[in-house]
């Protein structure tokens, strides 16, 4: 009931950039809100519940609902095809050491699963050249940064011209790479105009970098909490334009960066967020990105504690 009411007063509120009351949540739990607005995956019916990685692979040859009930191990990277929603069942469904690569496809939803353990060179999500894509209230996690930074890839990566994706109360953590999206600094022909990329209300909790990494595309990153991250947070480069506000970034050095790792740096505006520990900021251009879209803020100081109980799985559960 108290959930109903406050996102109520969000919808009602709902003009661009509202601020949360101190010390409530203004924002949503339950609304895909950003540059995927509109996608739908696989509809609203039932669907069908797997609990095996055979299963689970055999609905995906068709798509739709499909509902992962308990941890799914050794599945490997399987493939997910257009208009198919992914949903875990309760608090603790989801893929131990195995991904998913969204590939030439459109409309995508994956939510409420925990991502255990990243395989091998591969990214735990891979989106490649597919658009409209809902990840939320997930848990996607490794092992922590042991081993070669190289001996894994990232834990939600987009390429190839992919876009319209929003990422949203999802626990990123223990891993070396976060988020990469534009995988080339020579990939100018099929990425510019395209990577438009919102994350919001997600934290970012032991990753060494990208976090995200953005070439050329557009990105809206905001109330998330970053905490512990050694290398960099947000990283725009080759011309890409973040907007970066309401984050709360502790021990995070270079939180937002322009000039790091490409030959040409990236746009970026930073507003109201909280740099504590030995988090810093280089923004050598700034940036001029205003989201074409309605969203709730809420405020830097209070989102790690609404990020951690009402950010990843067993939130929105189905
Ligand atoms: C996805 O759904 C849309 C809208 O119903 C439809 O036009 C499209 O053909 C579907 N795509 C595939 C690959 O089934
Ligand atoms: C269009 C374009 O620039 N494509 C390049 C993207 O990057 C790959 C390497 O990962 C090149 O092979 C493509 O030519």
């Amino acid at each position: 009931m108290q959930l109903l009411n406050l996102a109520a007063f969000a919808l009602t509120a709902g003009s661009s950039a509202v601020a949360a009351p101190l010390n409530a949540r203004a924002a949503p739990v339950d609304q895909l809100v950003g540059y995927a607005a509109g996608t739908t995956g696989g509809g609203s019916g039932a669907g069908a519940t797997v609990t095996s990685c055979s299963a689970l692979s055999t609905a995906l040859k068709t798509g739709g609902v499909i509902k992962i009930s308990g941890t799914l191990t050794g599945c490997g990277i399987l493939k997910v095809p257009s208009n198919t929603s992914l949903l875990g069942v309760g608090k603790n469904s989801g893929l131990a050491d195995g991904g998913f690569q969204i590939k030439d496809v459109s409309n995508v939803i994956i939510r409420n699963l925990v991502f255990n353990t990243a395989p091998s060179e591969k990214d735990i999500i891979d989106v490649d050249g597919s658009t409209k894509i809902w990840v939320d209230h997930c848990d996607i996690h490794s092992k922590g940064m042991v081993g070669g930074k190289d001996d894994y890839d990232g834990l939600f990566d987009a390429k190839h011209g992919s876009d319209l994706i929003t990422v949203s109360w999802t626990k990123f953590h223990d891993h070396w790479k976060g988020s990469l999206i534009g995988h080339s600094d020579s990939n100018e022909s099929e990425d510019k105009g395209k990577l438009h990329i919102t994350y919001h209300h997600n934290s970012f909790i032991n990753v060494n970098s990208r976090l995200p990494s953005l070439r050329f595309g557009t990105g809206h990153i905001y109330s998330s909490c970053y905490q512990d991250d050694p290398t960099s947070g947000v990283n725009s480069r080759m011309g890409a334009q973040v907007l970066v506000e309401q984050n709360s970034f502790s021990n995070v050095p270079l939180a937002v960066v322009t000039d790091l790792d490409s030959d040409e740096a990236g746009f970026a505006v930073e507003k109201s967020n909280i740099f504590s520990g030995t988090s810093t900021t280089r923004i050598t251009q700034t940036g001029s990105l205003t989201p074409p879209y309605s969203y709730t803020t809420d405020p830097a100081a209070q989102v790690c504690s609404i990020v951690a109980s009402q950010g990843g799985t067993g939130v929105v559960t189905f």
